[in-house]
């Protein structure tokens, strides 16, 4: 008898099927995966609508989804540090191991990298798939497979406060309540941040911020002058931010950013719309701003599970709907009206 691996495939724009695709088995080095959860990146919503992201083209069916959790059910050859049952989470990179990035630690940039639901790569919203056991991290009994499956939008909040050097008794701005501003302002808080503030143009998204921990929230208007905020910002977090995370993408935030940040403060630049925007350079200069980009993440896993596990990182409230895989269609319907926050599909039998 064949078991079924009933899998969501993006076939062109538009085009979302579940249908049953072969099992593989694990090779040398790999482990096989039962999927438990899979939560559903904004990214997956556009290329279902949009069929690309960029340079990024669906041009042949694609298998969605990478923020994965699940269970060891195959374990390949030279694989010690799983086995069959234990519950997981998983980094959606494969990368090639030995070039110059890979081997200094920065993995995330590494050109020959495999990764998970980005053309022409397949994902894993499935019931089975296959991934590099180094990718593959053990959770631990208090940690549940939805929070395992949350550890990768969190990592890209933790890489982005990484790079921004986030410490103890900082004030963080957190540019756009998104799923992934929600996700730097959690690991701001526990870096040491002493206070976060959120900002967006959607009042329930700050009011929803507010409820997973935000300290301070302020609502932005089209007819806001970025000067002005960052005014009003400083006022309300008590001084000028030492660090920006801009996680919206809008050239208003960009400009806020620079504006906001106290002299010789940082913006990362996590999120990104169009693919070029403007900014203040005489502010930038003037206040020795430095501004750097943030890449998904790198050497993220063990931390945040180790975060969740012992409490200091909250994801739970993030996640506000939950469907089973066969109504992964109505998954996605709910992703893309933009009523949920985390949309949690459940690929269990
Ligand atoms: O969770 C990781 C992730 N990264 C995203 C988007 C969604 N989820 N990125 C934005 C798009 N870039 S990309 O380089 N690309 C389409 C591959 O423009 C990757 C990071
Ligand atoms: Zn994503």
């Amino acid at each position: 008898m064949s078991i079924s691996n009933l899998s969501a495939v993006l076939y062109k724009k538009g085009d979302l099927r579940l249908v049953d695709c072969p099992i593989k088995d694990p090779g040398p080095g790999e482990v096989q995966i039962a999927v438990q959860r899979v939560g559903i990146c904004g990214s997956d919503v556009k290329y279902w609508k949009e069929g690309a992201i960029g340079h990024f083209v669906v041009t042949k069916p694609l298998l969605l989804g990478h923020e994965i959790s699940g269970v060891i059910s195959k374990v390949g050859e030279g694989v010690t540090h799983l086995k069959i049952g234990d519950r997981v989470a998983v980094d959606p990179h494969i990368t090639c191991r030995v070039c110059e990035f890979c081997k200094t630690g920065r993995y995330n940039m590494c050109p020959k990298v495999y990764f998970l639901a980005t053309p022409p790569d397949d994902g894993a919203l499935a019931r089975y798939f296959v991934h590099a056991a180094d990718f593959t991290f053990k959770l631990p009994d208090n940690v549940s497979f939805e929070e395992g499956a949350c550890v990768e939008p969190l990592s890209v909040g933790l890489h982005g406060c990484r790079r921004a050097g986030v410490t103890l008794g900082q004030k963080v701005l957190v540019t756009g309540a998104g799923p992934i501003g929600l996700c730097a302002m959690l690991s701001a808080k526990a870096l040491g941040a002493s206070a976060v503030c959120m900002t967006d143009i959607d009042a329930s998204r700050l009011e929803f911020a507010k409820k997973c921990g935000a300290i301070h929230t302020f609502l932005v208007t089209r007819e806001d002058k970025e000067e002005d905020v960052a005014a009003k910002l400083a006022d309300l977090m008590g001084a000028m931010p030492d660090r920006t995370i801009e996680c919206s993408g809008a050239q208003f935030a960009v400009n806020l950013a620079v504006h906001a940040t106290k002299p010789g403060g940082q913006v990362i630049i996590i999120g990104h719309g169009p693919t070029s925007v403007s900014f203040p350079v005489v502010a930038t200069v003037a206040k020795e701003i430095e501004i750097k980009g943030s890449f998904r993440y790198v050497n993220t896993w063990p931390t945040m599970i180790e975060m969740i596990s012992c409490g200091k990182i909250d994801v739970k409230p993030l996640i506000t709907h939950r469907f089973r895989l066969e109504q992964t269609l109505d998954a996605f319907e709910m992703a893309r009206s933009g009523q949920g926050v985390k949309v949690m599909i459940n690929c269990g039998q």
